[in-house]
């Protein structure tokens, strides 16, 4: 059975091709989505990002090793949601804010909530704040939830809100953040009702908010 380990490891050296048969195969062993999801995947993740931020890793090798990542994702994504049988918990509009290109963490979230009965609309990345508002013009969401993993455009986060305020529509939703500089403190700066540092607690924070 390929190890967490190997997992890791394929992730953080960009290794796309050989990530799928390793997935795969710890999957077919045994390992939980869970683990292999946050011990192995998400944990490779940071550390690729360390060395980046350190200078011992380039743009290539992050774009490589987000490739590898989507691919992993692609397999656990199906058996995610089939593993759960569950009616529509609600529906969540979620989009990674204006500026920023970065979606693995948004992607998980997104699967993670799916994962858990909710309808979810992704409105991908670098989402404008006009974007956002005419998506709950159109869907009704119970949650808006931005992703942001730059700190200079967790600085457009406050528009985002404006916004949503500006077109009347701020209480008839629950807003949500998440990302690796966002915190509770900022959440709470904002009035902003959901946040959570990863993922799987995200989805367990929407069930939360709306008593499910
Ligand atoms: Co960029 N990048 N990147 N990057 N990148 C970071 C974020 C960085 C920390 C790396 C570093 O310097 N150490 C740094 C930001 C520094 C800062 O602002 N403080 C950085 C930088 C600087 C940049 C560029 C500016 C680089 C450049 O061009 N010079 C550029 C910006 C482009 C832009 O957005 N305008 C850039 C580009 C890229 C790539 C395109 C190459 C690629 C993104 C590919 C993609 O997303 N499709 C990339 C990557 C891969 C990273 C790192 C290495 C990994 C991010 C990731 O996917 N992590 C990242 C380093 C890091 O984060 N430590 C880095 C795995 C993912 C599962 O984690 O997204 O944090 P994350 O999601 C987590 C939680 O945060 C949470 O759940 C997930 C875990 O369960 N979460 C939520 C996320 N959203 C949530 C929402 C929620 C709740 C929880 O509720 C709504």
């Amino acid at each position: 059975m390929p190890s967490l380990k190997e997992i890791h490891d394929a992730v953080a050296s960009g290794n796309y091709k050989d990530i799928g048969n390793l997935v795969q195969g710890a999957i077919d062993s045994g390992e939980t989505l869970e683990n292999i999801i946050n011990n192995a995947l998400s944990s490779a993740m940071l550390e690729v990002g360390d060395k980046f931020g350190s200078g011992d890793l380039y743009m290539p090798d992050m774009l490589l090793a987000a490739k590898a990542m989507k691919v992993a994702m692609e397999i656990i994504k199906p058996l995610l949601k089939g593993s759960e049988h569950l009616s529509e918990k609600g529906t969540v509009v979620i989009g990674t804010v204006k500026g920023d290109l970065h979606d693995i963490g948004k992607n998980l979230v997104i699967t993670m909530a799916e994962g858990q009965g909710f309808k979810v609309i992704d409105l991908g990345i670098d989402v404008d704040f006009q974007v956002f508002v005419d998506a709950i013009k159109e869907h009704n969401p119970n949650i808006v939830a931005f992703s942001g993993l730059l700190t200079t455009t967790l600085a457009n986060i406050p528009e985002h809100i404006r916004a949503i305020e500006d077109a009347g529509l701020r209480k008839s939703v629950k807003l949500a953040v998440g990302g690796a500089p966002v915190t509770q403190h900022f959440a709470d700066m904002y009035g902003i009702e959901i946040y959570s540092p990863d993922a799987s607690g995200a989805a367990k924070e929407f069930l939360k908010v709306l008593n499910k």
